[in-house]
């Protein structure tokens, strides 16, 4: 297993649109165990494709004891609403409050090709949105009001100067920046 670096906001990866699996090959699997590395090295609870610089439609999430991959997911249920200071692994150290809805219940396949639906609420939800969002070349800045973006991306101008590469590095058993 690898960890793999991180594409941080200006790769134009980031903003396009992911193509769905058509198959779930050996390649696959060893991309999923390695952004399962990477995602814990990052300390953080969910990871799309686009991340690690892949246009797969694909993410994977782990929230307290749950632990999901999910392939070409789709919203197919939201209820309710909910406010969570939202971060990004491709965003470090930038925050802001995003309305979300409070449940979803996700469709995609797992890496049996099985069809599986997930159920979230609260953190598990909104980080579900995240990551599908991310699928779709969206990120959490893009649901700040116009006042509040521009404070996220003021605070970006002064953090991306520490990726001078546009890449996000970690080192096994260093603690993430
Ligand atoms: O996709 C990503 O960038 C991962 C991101 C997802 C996320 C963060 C906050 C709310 C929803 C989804 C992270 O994991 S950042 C780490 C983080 O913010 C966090 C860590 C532990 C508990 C709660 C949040
Ligand atoms: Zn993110």
């Amino acid at each position: 297993m690898a960890i793999l670096p991180i594409v941080v906001l200006g790769d134009p990866l980031l903003r396009k649109e992911t193509k769905p699996v058509t198959e779930v090959t050996d390649e696959l699997r060893t991309l999923v165990a390695d952004m399962f590395e990477t995602m814990r090295a990052a300390e953080g609870i969910g990871l799309a494709a686009p991340q690690v610089g892949r246009s797969e439609r694909l993410c994977i999430v782990h929230v307290e004891d749950a632990m999901y991959t999910l392939i070409n997911p789709e919203i197919i249920a939201r209820e309710g609403s909910i406010k969570w200071e939202e971060g990004c692994l491709s965003i470090p150290d930038v925050f802001g409050w995003v309305e979300r809805a409070s449940y979803v219940k996700v469709r995609a396949m797992d890496l049996e090709g099985k069809e599986i639906e997930v159920e979230g609420r609260e953190l598990m939800a909104v980080c579900m949105q995240h990551e599908i969002d991310h699928l779709d070349g969206k990120l959490f800045i893009d649901h700040l009001s116009f006042l509040k973006k521009r404070q996220a991306m003021a605070a970006w101008e002064k953090e991306k100067v520490k990726y001078p590469s546009g890449l996000r590095i970690l080192v096994p058993g260093e603690k993430a920046e």
